[in-house]
C-alpha cells in the first residue's frame, strides 16, 4: 500500500440522527483547508468528491423504528464501493462525514480487502445499538455494531457479507455515554475499550501505546473513526450530541502524532461536524489539524 497516495470521499450523510447541519461537514471540513494541508505534507491527494445523499422518504421504507433505514442504506452501499475502489487502486481512503452512520459503509468498503482489519473508534459514545436496544431509532449510534454483525440484517448485509470486524480487534477511546445495551455487549466481548476514566487514570500516552499495540495485533491493516464528538465540548463544540468530560485537544493531538509514528493507520474517517452548531468553524478546524497530525505533519 502506497501510504502517499490520500482518496478524499465525503460523505454528507444527516439522516442517522435528528438535528439538521451535519451534511455541511465535509464543505467545512474542505473550507478549513484539508486538501492544502495534505498536501503540503507531502501527500498526492485525490478529491473524489461528496456522494450523493437522497433525501428523507426518497427511498422506500419498511416499518422499522429505525430512522430513514432505506436512505441510509443506499448511500452505505454507494460509499462501500467508493472506499473499496480506493483501497484496490493504492489509496488511503479519507471519509468526510456526515454523520457517524456512514461508517457502516466505510468499513464494508475496507473490509472487503482488509480480511483481520483492526479499529480504532475515537467517541464519547459506543455506537453499539441495535433497534432493540437504541433509545434513539438514531442508526448513528449503531454503526460499530452493524461492522460487528449486530442488528438490522439490510444494514449487516450492506457490501454483500458480514460481519466486517471482529470485537477482539477493535478498542474504544474516549467513551463517556454508553447504553445499557452497549455496556452489555463489551462486557460479554471483553471488548477493548478506554473510558475518560482510563484516559484520566492512565494518561493518553499510554492508553494509545496499548490501543496500538492491541489494533495491531494479528491485523492487516487499523481504520481510525473519529468522532468529532470523542474530544471535549469546549474544544469540539460543532457536534450533535456533545458530552462533557471528553478528550482534551492537545491529548487528541497525542493521540493523531502516536498513530503517525506508529505507522498501522490505513484508513480514516472523520465524522459528526455539524457547522450550524459550530463557533466559526472551530470543529472543523481542529479536525484537520487532527488530520495533519495523523498524517505525519511536526511540530519542528
Ligand atoms: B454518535 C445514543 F442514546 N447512544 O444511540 C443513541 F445516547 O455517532 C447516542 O456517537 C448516539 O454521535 C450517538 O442515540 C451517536 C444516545
Ligand atoms: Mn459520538
Ligand atoms: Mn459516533
Ligand atoms: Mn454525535
Amino acid at each position: 500500500m502506497d501510504r502517499k497516495k490520500i482518496a478524499v470521499i465525503g460523505a454528507p450523510m444527516d439522516l442517522g440522527q435528528n438535528r439538521r447541519g451535519v451534511d455541511m461537514g465535509p464543505s467545512a471540513l474542505r473550507y478549513a483547508g484539508l486538501i492544502e494541508r495534505l498536501q503540503s505534507i507531502g501527500y498526492h491527494v485525490d478529491d473524489m468528491g461528496d456522494i450523493p445523499i437522497d433525501r428523507p422518504g426518497e427511498v422506500s421504507e419498511e416499518k422499522t423504528n429505525l430512522k430513514n433505514l432505506g436512505e441510509v442504506i443506499k448511500a452505505n452501499e454507494l460509499l462501500c464501493l467508493h472506499v473499496e475502489k480506493a483501497v484496490a487502486n493504492g489509496y488511503f481512503p479519507l471519509v468526510l462525514g456526515g454523520d457517524h452512520s456512514i461508517a457502516i459503509g466505510t468499513l464494508a468498503g475496507v473490509a472487503k480487502r482488509r480480511h483481520q482489519l483492526g479499529v480504532i473508534w475515537y467517541d464519547a459514545h459506543g455506537d453499539l445499538n441495535t433497534a432493540e436496544t437504541s433509545p434513539s431509532g438514531n442508526i448513528h449510534g449503531m454503526p460499530l455494531a452493524v461492522s460487528l454483525g449486530i442488528g438490522h440484517e439490510k444494514l449487516t448485509s450492506i457490501g454483500g457479507f458480514a460481519p466486517k470486524i471482529k470485537p477482539e480487534n477493535v478498542v474504544i477511546i474516549g467513551a463517556r455515554s454508553l447504553d445499557e445495551g452497549e455496556k452489555a455487549y463489551i462486557r460479554e466481548h471483553g471488548m477493548k475499550i478506554f473510558t475518560m476514566h482510563e484516559v484520566d487514570r492512565l494518561g493518553m500516552t499510554r492508553v494509545m501505546e496499548e490501543a496500538i499495540a492491541h489494533v495491531s495485533n494479528g491485523t492487516d491493516g487499523v481504520h481510525l473513526s473519529l468522532d468529532l464528538d470523542g474530544l471535549d465540548p469546549n474544544d469540539a463544540p460543532g457536534v450533535g450530541t456533545p458530552v462533557l468530560g471528553g478528550i482534551s485537544y492537545r491529548e487528541s493531538h497525542l493521540a493523531m502524532e502516536m498513530l503517525a509514528e506508529a505507522e498501522i493507520v490505513t484508513s480514516a474517517e472523520f465524522v459528526e461536524v455539524n457547522p450550524i452548531l459550530d463557533e466559526r468553524n472551530k470543529t472543523a478546524e481542529v479536525a484537520v489539524e487532527l488530520m495533519g497530525s495523523l498524517f505525519g505533519e511536526k511540530l519542528l
